[in-house]
């Protein structure tokens, strides 16, 4: 089954068809290449390997290929179509064309193409079609910029494949708690943590992703030490001398009143920040002919206007993007007013690092929704780039992540339930109905109170018999998630998985009480479920059980650890009274 003409016109900015089909003979689409895109232009790497469409490429000049393919296709360069953008003609006389102005748009063209094929037996099914497709952003991918532990290099390889196949055309390397990008930001990288990044570099390379190297020297850096910023550029000459061009300064989170000699020589922190970040913009300047620097700057989320900003604004270099997270560190809303205050405020490109679906604020929640709230129109206001701080577990962020694509590459067609469904089948396929029921009890509520119908709905009438059906889905779900052929969810949704039938069988007890023993004291089995259920140290976004449980007039004990901590808190409270 192919892709249905829907999702072709969600996914796709145009796509005009009158609904006829181009059926060629053959298992396989073999493309001879009738023009090319540049005289030296390197067609290798443009397809994915051992895929269903080969290009045939002529074996040298006036020598014709020994091949013969069963379509013709043309790469050719169209100075008109946007960074990124292709057209894609698919003829009926199996005529194909993919124009675009850069590489990038070629393989995105060529991926159209790929998603738009049916192959049979022996022949090969086409949409004649003519699709125009450009991004609402330039850059668009992810800031691995959350706290606790980094993503294993396994992940960031896996997350660059993942952004090529979803438009998404930026790796952003800001882990807080890589100690050499923030912490001992002055020291090198030890050999084989570099080895690794390099690996990395090369891998975006191959999927025509671009790689930032993010540093956070804020912290400690004296500002009027030649050493500290003989220090800063050996750590950006390490990255040039593998090819890194995309480099940020990361200003969040620290703490940014200056002290002093530092305050002595440059008075305010935004001066201090714009100074630091245009000296590191010269040093780039003098080794390379095109590089890009963003800075994040340490009011990063606020949405009213300030000295700081205006200083940014002022002593900037022009060519820096700034960074901003919308109007609160995890924004529910980006809309207009303050998109448009806050690229005024700071007068220059403004890119969104968005603050979902990380979790690194509520470890022991999944969040599994898409993006919304965001404005269809932040490239009218300065925004050139989107890129989302994913969670801690990289294969389950993939349901975020993927919508966000559609956001980034559309932001004016974007639909978050529609993107969810496409997101979700993609993710589990046959298992798309129970991945997404499981979606719905992992919501995360800093950006989202729609709350859980029907769990709310069933409470608020006691209904018994639908609490049962509630929970034996949830059951149902979470077992048949865990037969899901994909290791790594299984691996990182695990303690979420148990945890839903953790809730499912806590039902099942607090049920067999209500029917069996007056009073509201949890008896026995009822504890025994809920020991079972908190040791697996997550909760799911609703925590259905346990709050039936308490909706329906059964007391249960506070977590041993909330206790302990509350303990804890009172006796250094009563400590500082004496
Ligand atoms: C950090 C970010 C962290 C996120 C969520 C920015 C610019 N910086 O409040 O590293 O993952 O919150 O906890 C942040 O968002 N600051």
């Amino acid at each position: 089954m192919g892709i249905s003409l829907r999702d072709c016109q969600y996914l796709f900015r145009d796509y005009y068809t009158q609904g006829k089909e181009l059926v060629v003979e053959g298992s396989q689409l073999c493309c001879e290449l009738a023009s090319r895109y540049a005289m030296n232009q390197d067609v290798n790497g443009l397809l994915a390997e051992g895929g269903d469409i080969v290009i045939l490429e002529p074996a040298g000049p006036g020598v014709a290929t020994s091949d013969k393919g069963n379509a013709q296709l043309m790469l050719e360069y169209d100075a008109g179509l946007a960074a990124d953008g292709y057209r894609l003609v698919i003829g009926e006389d199996a005529k194909l064309v993919v124009a675009a102005s850069n590489r990038r748009g070629l393989k995105y063209g060529l991926d159209a193409l790929k998603q738009l094929l049916t192959v049979e037996e022996d022949c090969c099914r086409l949409p004649v079609v003519t699709v125009e497709d450009e991004p609402s952003f330039p850059v668009r991918g992810i800031i691995e910029g959350f706290y606790g532990v980094p993503w294993s290099f396994a992940d960031r390889m896996d997350s660059v494949s993942y952004m090529s196949g979803h438009r998404m055309n930026a790796f952003m390397y800001a882990p807080k708690d890589d100690l050499y990008h923030r912490k001992l930001w002055r020291e090198p990288y030890p050999d084989d943590v570099f080895t690794r990044i390099h690996d990395l570099k090369l891998e975006c390379d191959k999927h025509l992703v671009d790689f930032y190297y993010c540093i956070s020297p804020g912290n400690d850096l004296e500002f009027r030490s030649q050493g500290d910023f003989a220090k800063l550029e050996e750590k950006l000459a390490a990255m040039i001398a593998i090819g890194v061009r995309h480099f940020a300064l990361l200003m969040d989170d620290i703490d940014y009143v200056l002290q002093g000699d530092n305050k002595q020589f440059l008075e305010r922190s935004g001066t201090a920040h714009a100074y630091v970040t245009n000296r590191v913009y010269d040093y780039l300047a003098g080794c390379l002919p095109h590089f890009t620097l963003a800075m994040c700057p340490s009011e990063y989320w606020s949405y009213w206007n300030t000295e700081y900003k205006k200083d940014i604004r002022e002593q900037l270099h022009p060519a820096v993007k700034v960074f901003w997270t919308g109007y609160f560190v995890f924004a529910p809303e980006i809309g207009r007013g303050h998109a448009e205050d806050n690229y005024s405020f700071y007068g220059h490109e403004l890119w969104l690092w968005d603050n979902i679906p990380v979790n690194d604020c509520d470890k022991d929640r999944l969040f599994l929704d898409p993006v919304r709230g965001r404005s269809s129109r932040l490239g009218n206001y300065g925004h050139t780039a989107v890129v989302a701080n994913p969670m801690n577990q990289w294969e389950c962020s993939k349901i975020t992540l993927n919508t966000m694509a559609h956001y980034m590459w559309n932001s004016e067609r974007y639909m978050p339930e529609l993107s969810w469904e496409l997101s979700v089948r993609e993710f589990a396929g046959e298992l798309a109905e129970d991945m997404m029921f499981f979606c719905r009890q992992n919501l995360n509520s800093r950006l989202y109170s729609g709350g859980y119908p029907e769990l709310d709905d069933a409470l608020a009438e006691r209904d018994l018999e639908r609490l049962d059906a509630y929970f034996s889905r949830l059951e149902q779900a979470a077992v048949r998630l865990g037969g899901l052929d994909n290791a790594k969810f299984i691996e990182e949704a695990g303690p979420w998985l148990r945890r839903a039938i953790g809730d499912a069988v806590l039902w099942r007890a607090v049920r067999r009480q209500l029917e069996n023993t007056p009073g509201p004291l949890a008896g026995k089995d009822v504890l025994k479920c809920l020991e079972r259920c908190r040791s697996y140290g997550v909760r799911l976004g609703s925590d259905p059980a346990v709050r039936a449980a308490e909706a329906l007039g059964i007391e249960l004990p506070e977590m041993e650890a909330e206790i302990k901590a509350e303990k804890k808190a009172e006796t250094k409270e009563e400590d500082q009274h004496v």
